[in-house]
């Protein structure tokens, strides 16, 4: 990718980790970690790759990007209202009553997000679904997910592998968010593996392209760009770090956080000084 491009979208993913932390401490708890493992790669889909306009989030020919891991939500509001979707201060109001933000992403509630997810293992079906809709009518839009490591556990996750590589969905992209934590504890250490997630996605006849680091927008364009170009579903397994970029949260790589008020304090000034130092640089 062109330097000052590359440059832009490590900016835009700046902004959106310190735009998600804003939004989690509009609530004062929430999931930073997985939120953060995802910030690099929410910048390059919404600052690059996906076809989609804010003024018409139904268009027909859009791009879909969908959470299935979908307690992220505040990193995909984050993205959303950086692109324009909406003024990104209605964002803080974090699961209070009546707020179009509800932790878990929903797509009744707020503009821009495509699918309902929460309960995990869901959106990747959802998603499979779209993307096999899409292909009936004619659509050649792309449907991309997230899914997250822990989130593979669930039986669900496979049943949605083998319908896509049955029906060919050519135009379904995972991106499998490898940050080897989950709820409790590293996915190893809860339920792993076997041969790992990549091992098992090829299994199902999915292609499979690893991304070393998946907090490096460069190589995550890359691989999304290889991705378009294959036959039949593929996985993009992002090697990322869950609380990536948050030195409170990356150093325990904690699920949920309830940070004290100095806390939270301490890592807005690191978000900030962090964007600052970047657009200096620019
Ligand atoms: C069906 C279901 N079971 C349990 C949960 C509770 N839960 C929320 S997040 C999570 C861990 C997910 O781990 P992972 O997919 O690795 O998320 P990440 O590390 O990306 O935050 C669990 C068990 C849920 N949302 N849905
Ligand atoms: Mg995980």
């Amino acid at each position: 990718m062109e330097e000052t491009r590359s440059r832009e979208l490590k900016l835009l993913a700046q902004k959106i980790r310190l735009e998600t932390l804003k939004i989690i401490a509009s609530r004062g708890n929430g999931h930073i970690g997985g939120s953060m493992s995802i910030a690099d790669a929410l910048a390059v889909l919404y600052g690059e790759v996906l076809n989609v306009d804010p003024k018409d989030p139904l268009k027909k020919d859009r791009d879909w990007c969908v959470l299935s891991k979908g307690h992220a939500g505040p990193a995909m509001y984050a993205a959303l209202g950086l692109k324009g979707y909406f003024p990104i201060e209605e964002a803080y109001t974090l699961n209070d009553y009546r707020s179009h933000f509800p932790s878990h992403t929903d797509r009744s509630l707020t503009r821009g997000v495509d699918l309902t997810t929460g309960s995990l293992g869901q959106g990747i079906s959802e998603a499979a679904g779209a993307a096999l809709g899409n292909k009936m009518q004619g659509i050649k839009s792309y449907v991309y997910v997230f899914v997250g490591d822990g989130e593979a556990d669930e039986g669900q996750v496979w049943e949605a592998a083998q319908f896509a590589a049955h029906y060919k969905l050519d135009h379904l992209i995972a991106l499998i968010d490898e940050n080897g934590r989950q709820l409790d504890g590293s996915c190893d250490e809860v339920m792993s593996h076997g041969r790992g997630i990549a091992a098992k996605f090829d299994a199902f006849g999915w292609n499979v392209i690893e991304v070393k680091d998946g907090n490096d927008v460069d190589e995550i364009c890359d691989a999304l760009l290889l991705a378009k170009k294959q036959e039949g579903p593929s996985a993009v397994i992002l090697h990322t770090v869950k609380g990536k970029g948050v030195t409170y949260v990356e150093k325990t790589g904690a699920h949920s956080s309830k940070p004290s008020k100095e806390e939270w304090a301490e890592m807005l000034k690191e978000a900030k000084e962090k964007l600052a130092a970047m657009e200096g640089s620019l």
